[in-house]
């Protein structure tokens, strides 16, 4: 049975070539200076260490029909994949500040070669699992997923450059919340491949922690697999989290999401976690604040927080006189 970590290694991705607009590579900065260390340091007990950035260098593209930039997201996600590794092994929880969503390739393919029992929770609007023939975009922060399993290897061509990355992990093992824009071949994977897929009307009428439940049984019966959590902060409504790239009104509240984190905590089984698709260059000073606040109290939540308070350790009253 798996313990609590109490152990958290950070790892900041400044790259934002999975999308088209500009600024969701200054996020890692953003949180930095907004305080995450010492926020993340003041939850009890907690030992956080910071691994840097995964500086992504300039290198030639190649061209690969309906997805755009792909040699720098393979190069970016082959240094994360590593790192993520890494951090697992020196037995901390990763914690990966993105970026944009392609970048769950690395922290899922890092995580899968340490942990090859996990399970991965994709919190989102957008169900991310898009290949490059049923994209709309070309933008690959919209195929991570679909690059992630194996069962989806005969729906892609050879990739050039992607040849560290062998899909391995299951379909089988995923599980959605929030989602509330999905495209039409997505939601036909959806249905194809069984995949627990709590959408918003779905959180609607269970709730948001019984939906969280019905996914971890389905996924994990035994509730025993280390648990990966990809969470993209369009998932949140826009209004609680406006500075995204492509937000989606009618989301999840900040409480609901909270709540999501905390239940995760609970199982003591959380293993890694990305916080994606903030872009502070986006909307007023206001929509940036609430914005990255939604993301901090979101990381928090996830790695022991309690909205109840801790009292000192160790000190059975008050000081005395
Ligand atoms: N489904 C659309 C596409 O593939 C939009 C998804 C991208 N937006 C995200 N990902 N933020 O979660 O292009
Ligand atoms: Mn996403
Ligand atoms: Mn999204």
């Amino acid at each position: 049975k798996l313990q609590p970590l109490k152990k958290v290694g950070i790892i900041g991705v400044p790259f934002e070539k999975g999308q088209k607009k500009y600024g969701v590579s200054v996020a890692p900065a953003a949180l930095r200076y907004a305080g995450l260390l010492d926020q993340l340091r003041e939850i009890d007990g907690l030992d956080v260490k910071d691994y840097g950035d995964i500086e992504t260098p300039g290198i030639e593209e190649v061209a690969m029909e309906n997805m755009a930039h792909l040699a720098l997201v393979s190069a970016c996600n082959k240094k994360l994949s590593q790192k993520v590794s890494q951090v697992l092994r020196e037995d901390r929880i990763a914690v990966t500040i993105g970026g944009d969503h392609s970048i769950g390739v690395g922290t899922v393919d890092g995580h899968y070669q340490v942990n090859n029992d996990m399970i991965l929770i994709w919190v989102d609007a957008h169900a991310d699992i898009n290949t490059n023939k049923t994209s709309d975009s070309g933008s690959v922060h919209g195929m991570p997923v679909a690059l992630l399993v194996k069962e989806f290897s005969h729906y892609w061509p050879y990739l050039p450059t992607m040849d560290w990355q062998k899909p391995l992990f299951s379909i089988k093992s995923l599980g959605y919340i929030g989602l509330r824009s999905v495209d039409h071949y997505e939601r036909l994977a959806i249905e194809k491949y069984n995949v627990p897929a709590f959408a918003m009307e779905d959180v609607e009428e269970y709730g948001i922690k019984k939906s969280i439940e019905h996914v971890l049984k389905r996924l994990d019966p035994e509730g025993r697999k280390p648990i990966h959590v990809s969470f993209d902060i369009d998932s949140l409504d826009a209004l609680e989290a406006p500075s995204t790239g492509t937000p989606v009104r009618g989301g999840l509240s900040l409480r609901e999401a909270i709540n999501l984190m905390e239940i995760i905590h609970a199982t003591g089984r959380l293993r890694a976690i990305d916080l994606v698709e903030i872009n502070p260059a986006l909307g007023n000073e206001t929509d940036r604040k609430v914005t990255i606040e939604a993301g901090l109290c979101v990381l928090k939540a996830a790695l022991g927080s309690s909205r109840r308070g801790t009292a000192p350790r160790g000190v059975v009253d008050l000081p005395i006189q």
